[in-house]
């Protein structure tokens, strides 16, 4: 891309494009963007284009050409085009550098656990979350098992998190890191995915130290509706369980209703 000067635009100068939705792995991003300007980073105007997921909006040309996996979030920035929430927190760590994600040996602690959040924490809690609220019409026969190991698995997962906050601030040590960001959405919508982690005092302990981040209380606004980011009103409770049973069932609202 061509600058002012005619040479390279910075990555700095470079709009960013958010498409995304009220989700945990839709604020993962959103978090991310908010804590960069808490951490002071001056970030180029970031364009946030809402991804209707209850409404299919995931399946249109325009966003399947930038993420053929069909799933917010993804990101588009300069000429990287990127899917994966972990992904584009590694690319926006990298790319705007910030303790978020530190250099060095330093750094490998954080990607281990952003991998572990990516491959254990979003499936057994995504899983667990559609059995109970979204496959919730299926015969009980049918949801016993899945019920059964997503939610012993999510134990078992909050067990080793509970474990590595036993002497931490946060996951990988004093400071705030892409780690947590990844973590905390999933972990934070427990109620909602009748995950109990009441029996983890670590780690309800770290989740409200970082809801009481100030960027993490903006990310959270993205997409939700206003007055809503804590609690969603019985309204919105019914929309997400109504688009969730559809998505769950491989199907999506009339984009015309
Ligand atoms: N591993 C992916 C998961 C993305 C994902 O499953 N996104 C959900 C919302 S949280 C979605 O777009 N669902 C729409 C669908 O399943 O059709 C990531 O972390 O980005």
């Amino acid at each position: 891309m061509s600058g002012a000067n005619g040479g390279e635009t910075s990555k700095a100068e470079q709009p960013i494009e958010l498409w995304t939705f009220a989700t945990p792995n839709g604020w993962k991003v959103s978090i991310m963007i908010e804590e960069l300007r808490e951490a002071g980073v001056s970030l180029p105007e970031v364009d946030v284009r809402v991804v209707d997921i209850m409404r299919g909006d995931q399946f249109g040309d325009e966003f399947t050409a930038l993420n053929p996996n069909q799933r917010i979030p993804a990101l588009a920035h300069g000429r990287v085009k990127l899917m994966e929430s972990c992904a584009i927190l590694l690319y926006l760590g990298e790319t705007f550098p910030t303790a978020l994600l530190p250099p060095g040996e330093d750094r490998w602690d954080v990607v281990q656990w952003v991998f572990w959040q990516a491959a254990n924490v979003g499936p057994a809690f995504g899983n667990k979350l559609s059995y109970t609220r979204y496959l919730a019409d299926l015969p009980q026969e049918q949801r016993r098992h899945p019920l059964e190991r997503f939610g012993n698995e999510a134990q078992r997962l909050l067990g080793v998190l509970d474990r590595q906050l036993e002497d931490r601030r946060f996951i990988c040590g004093n400071e705030f890191t892409v780690a947590d960001i990844a973590c905390f959405p999933w972990v934070r919508g427990w109620k909602w995915s009748k995950i109990d982690i009441t029996g983890h005092a670590n780690v309800m302990r770290w989740l409200k130290t970082v809801r009481a981040r100030p960027g993490v209380d903006r990310g959270l606004t993205y997409g939700a509706p206003p007055g809503e980011t804590d609690q969603w009103s019985e309204e919105t409770k019914a929309r997400y369980a109504r688009g969730g049973a559809l998505i769950a069932a491989n199907r999506s609202e009339d984009p015309g209703a």
